[in-house]
């Protein structure tokens, strides 16, 4: 069996050690399709939070507080940037989380596009399945404030971590999308996929910008795997981060009915057959789209594997 799994970063994450611990249990092959809109270039370094968040997190190499980054860490270099002034100081890369970025960074400029960057990474943390960036150009999620009356667009890292998303928000762009195309090895793996789920990931920031590469939305729907989403809201908040702050923006509902909507049925031009979510929200409907509840809290990997079998049992 061949799963593929649209995944943004840190609830992409914990969901792919699910989706991992129940392919090693029945011999299926796991591919997920990273988002890449998060990626940032700071102090001349590519930083791709969400390719990271993912392989540390496989890799056993993850901050389990923090979610993102090394656990371990050490901040001496972010004092020595701070000591010059050096912006943007709002932004923390630690030493250890710093040799991916030198190793991706040199790699790039030697080159290499960004999914075979990330394969070699993957060599030292071994996830366990495939990681593979949306595009191997360059994609960025900006945001469009008001400031000073005036509408600005700044990176999303600068949106989500300085802001915390709390300035007025007018939309996301996704720069760079239209003329980007699906990495090397993504439309491959949607072509031979079983089936596809889409991780319950932030639908706005981490899995729209995967669907805005142009061919990857054609392939869901034109591809013969049934595509399963999994809700990333419990009743009226997200599982984790800061979605209702996005659908907000979107003027979508913070529900597990919003999102299922936003992404639509594949019958009508979306890109869902089956939509789980947790038992709180089983009144959810969304037409054309089956729903079935079931929960949906990452507690552990036991709980999180059987949420990935029910999506599966659903697909
Ligand atoms: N999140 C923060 O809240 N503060 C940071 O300083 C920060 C630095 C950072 C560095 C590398 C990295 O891979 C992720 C980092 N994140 C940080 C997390 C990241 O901003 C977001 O959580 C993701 O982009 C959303 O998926």
């Amino acid at each position: 069996m061949r799963i593929v799994v649209l995944a943004g970063g840190i609830g992409g994450a914990r969901f792919l050690t699910g989706v991992r611990a129940h392919a090693r249990e029945v011999g299926a092959e796991v591919t997920a399709v990273v988002n890449v809109g998060d990626d940032i270039r700071l102090h001349g370094l590519q930083i791709c939070p969400d390719l990271d968040s993912v392989m540390y997190t496989l890799g056993g190499g993850a901050d389990p507080e923090r979610g993102w980054g090394r656990v371990g860490e050490t901040w001496t270099v972010k004092e020595e940037l701070a000591a010059y002034g050096a912006e943007p100081t709002w932004f923390g890369l630690g030493d250890r989380d710093l040799a991916t970025h030198l190793v991706r960074t040199t790699m790039l400029n030697a080159g290499y596009p960004l999914s075979a960057v990330t394969e070699a990474l993957c060599a030292r943390w071994q996830p366990g399945v495939r990681l593979l960036p949306a595009t191997d150009d360059r994609l960025e999620t900006h945001v469009v404030v008001e400031r000073d009356g005036e509408q600005q667009a700044i990176h999303f890292q600068e949106w989500w971590i300085r802001h915390r998303a709390q300035v007025p928000t007018r939309r996301f762009v996704f720069v760079g999308a239209e003329s980007a195309k699906p990495a090397a090895g993504v439309l491959d793996a949607l072509s031979v996929a079983d089936v596809v789920l889409v991780a319950p990931s932030n639908p706005v920031v981490s899995i729209a910008p995967i669907l805005a590469v142009p061919g990857i939305r054609e392939a869901l729907a034109g591809g013969r795997a049934p595509v399963v989403g999994v809700s990333p809201i419990i009743g009226t908040s997200p599982v984790r981060g800061m979605a209702d702050r996005c659908l907000e923006v979107l003027d979508v509902e913070c529900s597990a009915e919003g999102v299922g909507g936003l992404y639509g049925a594949r019958s009508g031009g979306g890109i869902l057959d089956g939509w789980l979510v947790d038992p709180v929200d089983a009144h959810t409907r969304v037409p054309d789209v089956t729903v079935r509840p079931a929960p949906l809290w990452m507690t552990d990997e036991a709980a999180t594997v059987a949420m990935v079998r029910a999506a599966l049992e659903l697909a």
